[in-house]
């Protein structure tokens, strides 16, 4: 009577046992699974150990860049604190809206757009400026700079008391030399009816108009601190 187990229930430490019990013919039929399972077994440790091998590479990679990661978070660091310390030391600027020229720390806006006088004037308000208020020599100089050829309105009309004075009703003293000659001549010969009771600038000389008349205007305003 031979054992009926099946083949893939025993262990190799079995075998020789179970050999003795087995007729001849069946030694061959064993020899054979004994050494297919040893080569298996070989085949699963190799395996193992080159797993092993790649884990362990693995592992030494990501610890790695780990190291290389923690140096990078480092080096920002010290570079936004480097930054924001000669950031602090730097001067404070003044900006001027987008359009807007900065000059001696006002802020100017020369219109690319033809306004009447009091359209001009509006536009400026509602800007948070004012239609521009000539101050002093400079200021001149720089405004007969930047209106070389083209008409612009300033805040300068003698419509409300007869008299001349700026848009925030404070006196203007004549100066005859900055108007252009025969001017201001208050002309009455408009079709639209009416005198001159505005002012504007052309290449630095002064001149009444009617104040419909649309022209580019300066507005003025103090700039915003950043
Ligand atoms: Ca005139």
């Amino acid at each position: 009577m031979f054992l009926l187990l099946p083949i893939y229930s025993l262990s190799i430490s079995t075998f020789p046992v179970l050999l003795t019990c087995l007729p001849p013919w069946e030694f061959s039929v064993v020899g054979s699974v004994d050494r297919k399972l040893s080569d298996l077994e070989r085949s699963v440790s190799n395996l193992t150990e080159s797993v092993s091998l790649h884990l362990s590479k693995l592992h030494e990679k990501v610890g790695n860049l780990e190291t290389k990661l923690s140096d990078l978070k480092r080096s920002v660091l010290n570079m936004t604190e480097r930054v924001s310390f000669h950031s602090s030391k730097l001067p404070k600027k003044v900006g001027c809206p987008d359009g807007w020229n900065l000059h001696n720390s006002s802020c100017y806006f020369f219109s690319a757009y033809q306004a009447s006088w009091y359209t001009a004037r509006d536009s400026c308000r509602s800007m948070d400026a004012t239609l521009l208020i000539l101050t002093d020599e400079e200021e001149w100089v720089f405004v007969n700079i930047m209106s070389v050829g083209r008409p612009f309105w300033l805040g300068l009309s003698d419509e409300r008391t007869g008299e001349w004075e700026w848009v925030n009703e404070s006196p203007y003293i004549m100066n005859r030399s900055k108007w252009m000659p025969g001017q201001p001549d208050n002309w009455a010969g408009h079709s639209i009816g009416g005198t001159e009771d505005c002012a504007h600038i052309t290449s630095g000389k002064l001149n009444d108009n009617h104040c419909t008349v649309a022209y580019t205007f300066i507005c003025k305003a103090r700039p915003a601190p950043n």
